[in-house]
């Protein structure tokens, strides 16, 4: 039955010539793995606050006037550091370590990262590595997803996308946190994704607030990481049924107190 699976087959050879088969090395199944599910039943929660202190660069109105459809879309404001109430918000926490062999299967839905009124959202993202990425464009304008891994393991992209285009979708295999995406049409656009081993991460808030949820008991290494701050660890131990507390500070160590 020479059907349509073949036809891909030779297509997929024909197209690994002319791309040096490079996509083919991230694109491999991964070996089966014994995952483990997410035991509602029996888990906990991590949750806390990203706390700020010092002086932080106040965010800047963003001049759109290159683009006359940027231009029309709401004020757009520099992202870098966003403090409300002494709360810093798109500070990636994740699990970083203590699950020993527990590994969890990737998500097939996509997270999805649109391009609206000429900037990313959200700003900062997490995802499993295997997991797809959906890059979407609602602007009535062409945007541009580059984005950048530092680790040859994790294919760069360079997407041009069409207005209202539904979006195109890339997986990264390898855990790394905070790959730089920027559009080359509109250089103040940029986003950060972290692509991390488990499903127990999360994103802080506007008032620098965030859950992990369905943890397994355990003791952990638990990391956070700001896209210009930097990262910080902590270990917490979570129990069942309970809610473990765990706050982060950052201080920009200037002469100005919270
Ligand atoms: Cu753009």
């Amino acid at each position: 039955m020479p059907g349509k699976k073949s036809v891909m087959i030779v297509l997929c050879s024909l197209l690994l010539v002319a791309a040096g088969c490079k996509k083919a090395a991230t694109a491999a199944p991964e070996p089966a793995k014994n995952y483990t599910t997410i035991d509602w039943a029996d888990s906990g929660t991590i949750s806390g606050t990203i706390h700020f202190t010092g002086k932080a660069p106040k965010p800047i109105q963003i001049d759109m006037g290159q683009d006359p459809v940027c231009s029309l879309s709401p004020a757009n404001f520099t992202k870098q550091y966003i403090v409300a109430n002494g709360g810093l918000e798109n500070v990636f926490v994740y699990l970083k370590s203590g699950l020993g062999d527990k590994a969890y299967a990737p998500p097939s839905t996509p997270v999805v990262m649109d391009q609206k009124g000429c900037q990313y959202i959200p700003h900062v993202i997490g995802v499993m590595a295997g997991q797809p990425v959906k890059f979407t464009n609602s602007d009535a304008t062409m945007h541009n997803v580059h984005m950048t891994p530092s680790l040859a393991t994790n294919q760069s992209a360079d997407i041009s996308e069409a207005p209202n285009s539904p979006g195109e979708t890339r997986t990264l295999s390898t855990p790394e946190l905070m790959i730089p995406v920027r559009c080359n049409n509109h250089p103040w656009m940029e986003a950060y994704i972290n692509v991390v081993s488990n499903p127990f991460y999360a994103v802080s808030g506007a008032d620098g607030h965030f859950t992990i949820k369905g943890v397994p008991p355990g003791t952990y290494t638990i990391e956070a990481d700001h896209e210009q701050l930097g990262t910080k660890t902590a270990t917490v131990t979570v129990a069942p049924h309970q809610t473990a507390t765990l706050d982060f500070a950052y201080d920009m160590g200037s002469e100005t107190a919270h």
